[in-house]
């Protein structure tokens, strides 16, 4: 299997020439061509639209070393999401959730070091919330870390009318052992969703 760069590059020439007639190219309004998903009015190219392709550079979090990369295609109301990271704590439970808003399009972001309110150097999965939001998707079946720290993951999901503005959102990995103890919730990796073939 090619690994997920290599995957995005070919997604991206391949729906290049989608750029020049897609006509929601105002990202601002990302929601405005799916509200019109029903509408009899709705401009030729909008059946295009509803296939986008989103990227997501996990970068780490509280030190844990995790970094990876994920790949979200947009079909209608589907999503399939394929998700590679390295650095996790082997042979453990990864919890992985799309975060955001759903109230006013408020975007989500990755919480930066001063989310950590309470001082103890480590951003909790609840000091991070007014940052990344809510867990809008889990990202079933949470993945096994293998032995090297490594998961390769992919799954489709429906999806909520409130959450196809994904690039409003962020993707959270959680799980690693704090003071000797694994706690499953805390944040170690986090990446802005970005739409994919904008503006080419
Ligand atoms: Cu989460």
């Amino acid at each position: 299997m090619k690994n997920l760069s290599q995957r995005a590059t070919a997604i991206a020439a391949a729906f290049s020439i989608f750029a020049f007639t897609a006509c929601d190219s105002n990202e601002a309004t990302p929601d405005a061509t799916l509200q019109s998903d029903n509408s009899q009015a709705a401009h030729q190219s909008n059946s295009m639209n509803l296939h986008k392709t989103y990227t997501v550079e996990l970068m780490e979090l509280n030190g844990s070393g995790v970094s990876g990369m994920a790949l979200i295609e947009l079909m209608g109301s589907e999503i399939e999401v394929s998700l590679e990271a390295t650095g996790l704590t082997p042979e453990m439970e990864h919890m992985q959730h799309i975060h955001g808003f759903i109230e006013n399009n408020k975007n989500s972001v990755c919480p930066p070091p001063s989310a950590d309110t309470n001082g103890d150097g480590l951003i909790s999965l609840v000091e991070g919330i007014p940052f990344y939001g809510p867990v809008l998707v889990p990202l079933t079946p949470y993945p096994m870390a293998d032995v090297t720290g490594m998961v390769d993951f992919m799954n489709q999901y429906s999806i909520d009318r409130t959450v196809r503005s994904l690039q409003n959102n962020v993707i959270v990995l959680h799980g690693m052992y704090v003071d000797g103890v694994y706690d499953p919730t805390i944040p170690v990796a986090c990446g802005q969703i970005k739409v994919m073939n904008q503006g080419k």
